[in-house]
């Protein structure tokens, strides 16, 4: 007889059904299980007092929480490989199942969630997701660089935990170009998921080709109260996805027509903007009377704009490398607008807090609409257009500079 699990399809039931899969155990989930409905009830209630998924409804009474789970359904079959042959294999294997709920799972969570609007959005706390867990891979690409799997010569109960944790943020926000830096993980990752019995229950895996905006277009303010969770939609007959957050990511993953950009549409201007960048880098003497006042020459207000940028929350700049950072990830991302832009971005001042403020030169007389769409930190700066007649503001921008 098959054991219930009671759970919408994501992957912490993928954990307990694919470790059946390898033992010979017939896992199934409950027919028609509608999350924010089916958990709610009392009768699951009794099973998990929090009220989450995944649940296993076995003979002896019900289990909760996925790891646990997925070690019960590995240790119905004794001869199971999936522990290992050994204390060590079993104490290693315990591990690294810790290890990718507390340093992979959770650097994951802590990057998405805030961005599908799950918690509050703190750009310094995006920073520090990312940071450990950059770390927790780069400790992961270390193993996994002289071994094939976690723990000796085949797969066991770890790689399953692991990879449907790797799964679910390669499917949401680890695309390729976060994840180049670690090839062994990208390596383990993709044999993984291609062999029988993962790729029987997680089907194809695709990589997130691009990192989930913030749902809101509001920052957070760092005193605002956590918002509620959002209730998940009911769920039909879904397949081989992850349960909530699979929406935003699929969305993400439908492919776009491209449009040409409104920019290239708009009447030629006498400013090459590449001629301004190349006197830029080339000057490099003199820069007032060289640089200034060949970009004054050549300058169209017809045909671009200047802006002021500051940083609405210096306040919190109280790290100089964070502050750092935070700036060079803004220009890393205003990259997508290299073809229409050019900016210049200072971190000003000996000690906490920083101010950040900056200079930027937009195609168009307003600011591109796809930069502020696309580039998230923009909402993060207080934007001024300089007006050109006012020579005070042209002054602090020749200051600036
Ligand atoms: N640590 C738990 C996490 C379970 C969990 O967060 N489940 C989510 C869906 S993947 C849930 O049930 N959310 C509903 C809620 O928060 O009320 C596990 O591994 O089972």
């Amino acid at each position: 007889m098959a054991l219930v699990l009671h759970s919408s399809e994501n992957k912490n039931a993928y954990k307990a059904l694919i470790a059946a899969e390898y033992c010979g155990v017939k896992v199934e989930l409950v027919k028609d299980f509608q999350m924010g409905v089916s958990n709610k009830t009392p009768e699951f209630i009794k099973m998990n007092p929090i009220g989450k998924i995944p649940v296993l409804e076995t003979p002896d009474g019900p289990i909760f929480e996925s790891n646990a789970i997925a070690r019960y359904v590995a240790r119905l079959n004794p001869d199971s490989p999936l522990y290992g042959s050994s204390l060590i294999d079993y104490g290693q294997i315990e591990q690294w199942i810790d290890f990718s709920a507390t340093e992979i799972d959770a650097g994951i969570a802590g990057w998405l969630y805030p961005r599908l609007g799950f918690r509050l959005y703190l750009p310094p706390a995006e920073e520090a997701a990312i940071a450990s867990l950059k770390r927790a891979l780069g400790a992961l690409n270390t193993h996994l660089a002289s071994n094939t799997y976690l723990v000796g010569h085949g797969v066991t109960l770890a790689d399953i935990v692991m990879v449907c944790n790797l799964a679910y943020g390669f499917k949401s926000i680890l695309t390729k170009s976060f994840t180049s830096e670690f090839p062994h993980v990208e390596r383990y990752i993709w044999t993984l998921v291609n062999q029988p019995n993962f790729k029987k229950i997680w089907g194809d895996v695709k990589q997130a080709e691009s990192i989930p905006p913030v749902a809101s277009k509001k920052p957070a303010q760092p005193k605002e109260p956590a918002k509620p969770k959002p209730k998940e939609e009911p769920k039909k007959e879904v397949k081989k996805e992850e349960a909530k957050p699979k929406e935003t990511v699929e969305e993400e993953e439908a492919p776009k027509p491209k449009a040409k950009n409104p920019l290239d549409l708009l009447p030629p201007s006498k400013m090459v903007l590449d001629d301004w960048k190349r006197l830029y880098s080339n000057t490099k003497t003199n820069f007032r009377e060289v640089a200034i006042k060949g970009f004054w020459d050549m300058y169209d207000p017809e045909g671009y704009s200047l802006w002021f940028c500051n940083y609405k929350y210096n306040d919190e700049n109280t790290v100089s490398f964070v502050t750092l950072n935070k700036v060079g990830g803004f220009l890393q991302r205003m990259d997508l607008a290299r073809k229409y832009a050019f900016g210049k971005m200072l971190v000003i001042g000996s000690e906490a807090p920083f101010k950040v403020k900056g200079l930027w030169l937009f195609r168009g007389t307003e600011i591109p609409q796809f930069v502020i769409d696309e580039c998230y930190d923009m909402e993060l700066y207080e934007w001024t257009k300089v007006d050109i007649n006012d020579l005070s503001s042209k002054g602090a921008c020749e200051s600036d500079d």
